[in-house]
């Protein structure tokens, strides 16, 4: 899965494709690079990041998403909003990736209306402060129970097991350590009934590992993308497609 950031503050790309033209040359180099799903995000849920009303956000990213429809691979939309779900899904997106974990009423509805997939990501707390204090007693147990629970509100909606897709939440209301145990823990989550995706790309977690500051975490993402995939992740949510989709041929050939 392939990022393609459209926002003004993303932790590693913001503003690099906030330009309609540039937003679509992005998504189509991705896509050339070898994404096999495109996720477009208009707000950013980094650390410290300030929600974004639903409004500014369908006005960064309706055109892009126009443009990019069409472009030959499964469109997915990160958003919390129900409002832009509903919009993105009347346009025929194809997944609905939702960070907060699909807890709102009205993104229960608005994916159970379609026949979209959806991913269901678990975060502590809110992107301002959600990395404050994480706190857990057993963060593999406590992540697994909360997206168990969330399936199963989904499942009671209409919307079908096979349309659910599961993502840890790395660097959501965790510390270094909470995300290691979740990526070795991978194949518990789901009881490995459901596909699991991961995002570790760039992220801090990777600069805790490494020392790198974000403009040099490309390596390290990359073999943290093929650790994800070898502990069980059906996804892997990367910002650098060519360098991990090269890792991940590899690693298929001769890593298993
Ligand atoms: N991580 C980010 C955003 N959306 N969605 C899922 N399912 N899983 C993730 O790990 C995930 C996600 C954060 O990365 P990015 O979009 O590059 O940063 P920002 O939120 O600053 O735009």
């Amino acid at each position: 899965m392939g990022v393609l950031n459209l926002t003004p503050d993303s932790f590693s790309d913001g503003g690099q494709f906030l330009d309609r033209q540039a937003a679509i040359s992005r998504g189509l180099q991705l896509v050339s690079e070898g994404a096999d799903i495109l996720d477009l995000g208009a707000e950013s849920t980094r650390p410290g990041a300030n929600p974004l009303s639903p409004g500014e956000e369908w006005q960064r990213l309706e055109g892009p998403l126009r443009a990019l429809l069409n472009c030959g691979v499964p469109i997915s939309v990160d958003t919390r909003h129900a409002q832009t779900m509903v919009k993105a899904l009347e346009l025929g997106v194809d997944m609905i990736n939702d960070v907060s974990g699909m807890q709102s009423e009205e993104a229960v509805a608005a994916v159970a209306a379609s026949n979209c997939g959806v991913c269901v990501m678990h975060m502590q707390g809110q992107p301002l402060t959600m990395q404050d204090t994480p706190n857990y007693r057993d963060v593999v147990g406590e992540v697994n129970q909360f997206l168990y629970d969330r399936t199963r509100a989904l499942e009671r909606a209409g919307i079908a097991a096979s349309r659910i897709v599961l993502d840890p939440g790395i660097g959501f209301g965790k510390t270094p350590e909470h995300n290691i145990q979740l990526i070795k823990g991978l194949d518990r989550l789901g009881s490995g009934q459901f596909p699991v995706l991961v995002g570790l790309s760039r992220k801090s977690l990777i600069g805790h590992l490494t020392g790198q500051p974000v403009d040099q975490r490309v390596y390290g993402s990359v073999v943290a993308a093929v650790a994800a995939v070898f502990q069980g992740a059906a996804i892997v949510r990367v910002h650098d497609v060519a360098a991990t989709r090269d890792a991940l041929r590899v690693f298929a050939a001769l890593g298993t």
